[in-house]
């Protein structure tokens, strides 16, 4: 088994850290105090190639693999995670799903300026009823024949107000169950479709998410993804996707916080000596760097199964439940390396250890891990 990566992994790897240093960290403190949408970085990102990194080139993508753009996830992550959310949520679930299962109309309507960050898309599934219970959506979207009606409500949908296309999760038919669920692409725009105030959160304050009112909202057949009824799987499996990148957004919060205690406790002074010759400082630094790499060999293996084709519904859910886990403790423990100065904001550790937090619970709880991971070893 070879765990070197590529030289085209290690440029990625190179560039995406030092994006991270020169553009994302400075400002990350007040952006995160005023809850400011990363504009400018984002609209760099997209130039550089971040925002559509699997996709394929004819669709203005980078056309690299996703151990690329997991990799690229950590390096933004550890110093970022606002910003990288939004990097998330384009590349695995909106240009993933759009290239996988859109048809052809729709990839050179959408899919050509999603990649490039002309504009950047949502993924809307959560409602206030269903959230993990992801098959009980109430949002409706009537059969009218050349148009679906639309009516309902999304809740906590990342880039809620800055996206200019938003993919929605709907039931059709209530009797078909999840069976009766369409995916359809809604334009910012369109009548009817209103964007709610943005939400006050405990971290990733920086990414915008908002609740979105639908109300009679026109929605032609062919912004329809797939075949009638497809919308639940199409969600299921862009959610799998998903998974990697939020781990590696997760690796990467682990892995930046233990960066900066490491560097800390090799400067903090204590009883005559730089804190981390204390052994209750040097074994927390030893389960952090040992978590951070299970964690890490977890997230490649993953995004490696679905480079190579295998089934990653399992991986995925795994490298999420385990890096989400890493990243809390890791998190929490940096803090508490720093003592008082870790619950000041100017050393970034309090930041990270909030940022953390949401990935234990979007793009599916450690809960629904459990579900995934449970169901597919009680199978085999
Ligand atoms: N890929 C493809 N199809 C999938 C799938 C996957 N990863 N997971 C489930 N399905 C299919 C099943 O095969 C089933 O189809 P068939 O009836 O044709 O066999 C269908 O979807 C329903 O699956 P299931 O019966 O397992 O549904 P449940 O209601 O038990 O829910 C969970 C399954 C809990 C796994 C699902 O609802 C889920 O992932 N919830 C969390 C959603 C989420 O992440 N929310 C966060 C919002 S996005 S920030």
């Amino acid at each position: 088994m070879d765990f070197t990566l590529s030289e085209e992994q290690l440029m990625i790897q190179q560039a995406a850290r030092d994006f991270a240093q020169t553009e994302l960290l400075p400002g990350v403190i007040e952006r995160d105090d005023a809850q400011k949408f990363p504009e400018e970085q984002i609209k760099k990102l997209g130039e550089l190639g971040f925002l559509g990194m699997m996709v394929d080139p004819k669709y203005g993508g980078s056309g690299l693999d996703t151990l690329s753009y997991a990799i690229a996830m950590e390096e933004l992550s550890k110093v970022d995670a606002s910003s990288s959310v939004v990097v998330s949520v384009n590349n695995s679930l909106v240009c993933w799903g759009l290239e996988a299962f859109a048809s052809e109309a729709q990839k050179q309507k959408y899919l050509t300026k999603l990649t490039t960050g002309e504009m950047i898309g949502a993924f809307c599934l959560s409602e206030p009823e269903a959230g993990s219970d992801a098959t009980s959506q109430k949002t409706t979207a009537i059969d009218k024949g050349d148009h679906y009606l639309l009516n309902g409500t999304k809740n906590w949908i990342t880039n809620g107000s800055t996206a200019g296309v938003y993919l929605v999760i709907a039931q059709t038919d209530i009797e078909k169950g999840h069976k009766g669920i369409n995916a359809l692409i809604v334009e910012k725009g369109t009548p009817g479709f209103e964007i709610g105030p943005k939400e006050n959160k405990l971290g990733i304050r920086g990414s915008d998410t908002h609740s979105l009112m639908f109300n009679d909202v026109k929605v032609p057949k062919e912004n329809r993804i797939g075949e009638d009824g497809f919308g639940f799987k199409f969600a299921m499996k862009t959610l799998s996707g998903g998974r990697i990148g939020i781990a590696a957004q997760a690796l990467g919060i682990a892995a930046g916080a233990y960066e900066l205690a490491l560097k800390y406790s090799k400067e903090r002074k204590s009883f005559g000596t730089e804190i981390c010759n204390h052994q209750a400082i040097a074994f927390k630094l030893a389960d952090m760097h040992t978590e951070i790499e299970a964690a890490r060999l977890l997230v490649y293996k993953a995004a490696l199964d679905k480079d190579n084709g295998n089934n990653y519904d399992l991986s995925s859910a795994m490298a999420k439940l385990f890096a989400s886990k890493v990243a809390m403790d890791t998190t929490v423990e940096a803090v508490q390396i720093h003592g008082g100065n870790g619950f000041v904001k100017d050393y970034h550790v309090e930041r990270l250890m909030r940022d953390a937090k949401i990935t234990q619970i979007y793009e599916g709880t450690s809960e629904i891990q459990k579900i995934v991971i449970s169901r597919s070893i009680i199978k085999q």
